[in-house]
């Protein structure tokens, strides 16, 4: 029997016989970090005003985040829109604009008893993704959805986190990334 088409015989994942060696083979492979450092670092927030009183509380997070991490508030803009599904378009004069590091889209969309929240969500992740590839550009998507409230409240600064602020932490680090790999060029 072909040798591709012949049952693995192990369930289990190969464990090498010299770890000092494989340890060492790692440590020498080339690798491409986006470090946490903000400082110089240009931002720009898209945020919703629809459930305002959770978004402000992601803006917050993510502005402090930010701050923390070395960025100038100078450095850091917010576009505000009526509504999640209009984050994409902004998100992408901004990115066009050039004077970004990294886009944050925030927003909070949460369902309702029609499928609107969900055609929302299909737009706003599908629009940021395109950007963000297009315009060879980290948008990040901070656009919480929630089955219900206590959700939304539990990730604008409670129980589980303030998903602005770990936005702002992907950001800075997608930023960095972006600078330390190696310039679109043909493979060579
Ligand atoms: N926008 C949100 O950001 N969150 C929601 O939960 C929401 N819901 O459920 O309706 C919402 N709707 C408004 C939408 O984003 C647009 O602003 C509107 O449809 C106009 O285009």
């Amino acid at each position: 029997m072909n040798n591709i088409f012949r049952p693995r015989k192990r369930k289990w994942s190969i464990c090498s016989d010299n770890p000092s060696k494989d340890k060492k083979l790692m440590e020498e492979t080339v690798k491409f970090v986006g470090n946490l450092q903000a400082k110089g670092l240009r931002f720009a927030l898209v945020c919703a005003r629809f459930n305002d009183i959770f978004v402000s509380q992601l803006r917050n997070g993510a502005i402090d985040c930010l701050v923390r991490h070395g960025a100038a508030e100078s450095d850091i803009a917010t576009a505000w829109v009526p509504g999640s599904f209009e984050i994409p378009l902004v998100a992408q004069r901004l990115a066009d604009s050039g004077k970004y590091d990294a886009i944050i889209a925030l927003g909070v969309v949460i369902q309702g008893s029609t499928a609107h929240a969900s055609f929302i969500n299909a737009e706003v992740s599908k629009g940021l993704a395109q950007i963000s590839l297009s315009r060879n550009l980290p948008v990040i998507y901070g656009v919480v959805t929630t089955e219900n409230i206590e959700q939304a409240i539990e990730r604008s600064g409670s129980k589980a986190g303030n998903r602005g602020a770990s936005a702002a932490e992907t950001a800075i680090e997608m930023a960095n990334l972006m600078k330390v790999l190696p310039q679109a060029t043909k493979r060579k």
